[in-house]
């Protein structure tokens, strides 16, 4: 493998290690401010993020990389609001957006179309989280400071996202 792409794929490991965190701390602050539905949809997301970073753990030592498993910075663990968690959601899918990007623009440089063709299906699913992360931060932005509107959008959270996750 080259060795550019294959000191991307490691960075790209860390990224969607860093995600899984983050969504975790995420997770974890909602639960204990009672925010349950939000707590089960970043318990999920952490688990998503963990599987993508797996996904590439088992390709890179397909091909005979050499995998780094990363040190990680401590996440985030406190939140101002419910759209501050959410616009950090979105923040965070855009960074992995760019940084697929990023790693495609150089298989395509270093003519490595397979590995190219390995990341279409990251492409897919960024198209997905960037959407529903986007739907679920409009919601609250409608909402703005209604404690009752929050309490509904925490009962259907997950209906929400599933709509955005496959729009019409
Ligand atoms: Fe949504 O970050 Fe993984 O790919």
């Amino acid at each position: 493998m080259n060795t550019t792409i294959e000191k991307l794929l490691n960075d790209q490991i860390k990224f969607e290690a860093s995600a899984s965190m983050q969504y975790l701390a995420m997770a974890s602050w909602a639960d204990q401010k009672g925010y349950n539905g939000v707590a089960e949809f970043f318990y999920l997301q952490s688990e998503e993020e963990r599987a993508h970073m797996i996904k590439l753990v088992k390709f890179v030592n397909e091909r005979s990389g050499i995998v780094i498993v990363p040190q990680l910075d401590e996440p985030r663990a406190t939140f101002n609001s419910l759209n501050e968690l959410f616009e950090i959601f979105l923040e965070s899918e855009m960074n992995v957006t760019q940084q697929i990007n990023h790693v495609i623009y150089e298989c395509l440089q270093h003519k490595d179309y397979n590995v190219h063709n390995f990341m279409q299906w990251y492409v897919t699913e960024q198209l997905e989280e960037e959407a529903v992360a986007r739907g679920l931060l409009d919601k609250l932005n409608i909402i703005g400071d209604d404690k009752s509107g929050h309490y509904l959008f925490d009962r259907d959270i997950n209906t929400i996202a599933a709509a955005n996750a496959n729009p019409e």
